[in-house]
């Protein structure tokens, strides 16, 4: 085996998106309305807008635009987690950020598996929300007990996927033939599986603790529970989603409707109802029902500085304070009203938000570089004023990462009220995590800060040559 037969890390994550996808479309048909509503808006904005169509291009957003979405998935044990981190690596998926949900009144901990490069994020963007259920927030310690006993027994992988994650850890990759097995193993890790491994009366008291808690024990393993596809405008979607059929949420989550979009705006369809069945006893079957299968639309703008997230966190908990809590459907309206007013001190334009360092950048030379005397060498501390007479242009950097407020908004609006307002006293707990995961996290901000200066220096690199 050498090192040529390889199929790139690009390859296999995109190959696992499309089938993944597909099967998603056949067991959840709405979803592949949605997916055709989504290339119809981008498909509009595009052709309506060339200066949005140019910085897509531009920052190679472009082409990626249709293959473009995210999944979730919820474990339930360490054991899982650290496969599943080896598992996305062969695809060239890391972990990036740590998301605590528990003081949303969500049992889990949180990160996001994703490629961690631009050019690999543009070649093959997918993207997996993955959840940790935490089982110290369980207060019944009999349930727990039992939780503990159940997930023990369950081995989510299937024995030829570990195989060939061991051959792509030692000899550093797979062939196209291993790729197209490995894609096809780990598809099954998140099937959807409409038979329970727990009696009814088991599901019932899981439930009861949580709707969460049920859907991550009582199965066999973590079925994929959304595809997300990105929308140039999300407004549009929600209201033709209703046209279409398809039931939105109440709401949108993230921040309002802007000229320079920041950060994430999502909003989904409810969960389906599905019929699962409880195995009692060898004989006796029962048939219930399970919600947590659902779909998302996404929306991205440009990434916020840690200034721009804490004003971000600071105007979206003035609104959610002024009307008690999460939106609800009676007051949609009026939350959404607020926001946008709240909002108006944040700066929406990208000259803004790029002088007050809001927001992170691509940096580009314009072909007026070219004329730049050699004379001086170029610095960082030039990149301002070079800037400001033209030698180099900017376009915002997509947020690639996720939202913890919104990310408990789309568990909370599949899961039903009454467990959206349940409160954790627990305090985060990102170390725990990281032991379970077997590595640490890539921090969020560092990740941008660095693309960011990595595209500043590409530019002093050109106009120092
Ligand atoms: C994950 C919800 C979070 C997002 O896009 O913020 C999420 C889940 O429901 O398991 O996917
Ligand atoms: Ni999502």
């Amino acid at each position: 085996n050498t090192t040529e037969e390889f199929v790139s890390p690009e390859y296999i994550r995109n190959r696992f998106s499309k089938i993944m996808s597909d099967m998603y479309k056949n067991e959840v048909p709405l979803y592949g309305e949605l997916l055709d509503l989504v290339h119809d808006i981008n498909d509009n904005v595009l052709s309506e807008s060339k200066e949005i169509e140019e910085q897509l291009a531009h920052t190679g957003e472009l082409t990626r635009l249709n293959m473009e979405r995210h999944g979730a998935i919820r474990l339930g044990k360490p054991y899982e987690l650290f496969t599943m981190r080896r598992l996305f690596k062969v695809m060239g998926m890391y972990s990036v950020g740590y998301y605590d949900l528990a003081p949303a009144g969500v049992p889990v901990h949180s990160t996001a598996f994703r490629a961690i490069e631009s050019t690999a994020l543009n070649q093959a963007p997918f993207r997996v929300f993955t959840s940790l259920l935490r089982l110290d927030l369980i207060d019944d310690t009999q349930l727990r007990n039992n939780v503990e006993t159940i997930l023990e027994k369950r081995q989510i992988f299937t024995e030829k996927v570990l195989q060939l994650i061991d051959k792509s850890e030692k000899e550093g990759g797979l062939n196209k033939e291993e790729a197209e097995t490995f894609v096809q193993e780990a598809l099954e890790t998140f099937r959807w599986h409409d038979t329970a491994t727990v009696d009814y009366k088991m599901y019932e008291a899981l439930l009861n603790q949580h709707r969460l808690i049920a859907d991550v024990v009582a199965f066999k393993g973590p079925h994929i529970n959304h595809l997300t596809p990105r929308t140039l405008d999300i407004d549009k979607v929600q209201t033709s989603m209703e046209t279409r059929n398809i039931p939105p949420k109440d709401n949108i989550e993230g921040p309002p409707a802007r000229k320079c979009p920041i950060l994430l705006r999502q909003t989904s369809f409810k969960a389906l109802t599905e019929k699962v069945t409880f195995k009692n006893n060898a004989e006796k079957e029962e048939i219930g029902e399970h919600k947590a299968r659902f779909g998302e639309i996404e929306q991205r703008g440009v990434a916020l500085t840690q200034k721009g997230l804490d004003l971000y966190h600071e105007l979206l908990g003035k609104t959610r304070k002024a009307i008690g809590g999460s939106p609800t459907a009676e007051n949609a309206s009026e939350y959404n009203k607020l926001l946008a007013e709240n909002f108006k001190v944040f700066p929406d334009n990208y000259e803004e938000l790029h002088s007050k360092e809001l927001a992170y950048f691509h940096y580009f030379t314009t072909d007026k570089a070219k004329t730049l005397s050699k004379e001086k060498v170029y610095t960082k501390a030039d990149v301002n004023q070079l800037l400001e007479v033209g030698y180099l242009s900017i376009e915002p950097m997509v947020y690639e990462d996720f939202l913890p407020v919104s990310a408990a908004g789309i568990f909370a609006s599949n899961l039903g009220t009454d467990d959206a307002k349940r409160e954790y006293e627990g305090t985060s707990n990102q170390s725990l995590f990281e032991k379970d995961l077997g590595e640490p996290v890539y921090k969020l901000t560092k990740w941008y800060e660095d693309m960011q200066d990595e595209s500043i220096q590409n530019c002093l690199a050109v106009i120092n040559a």
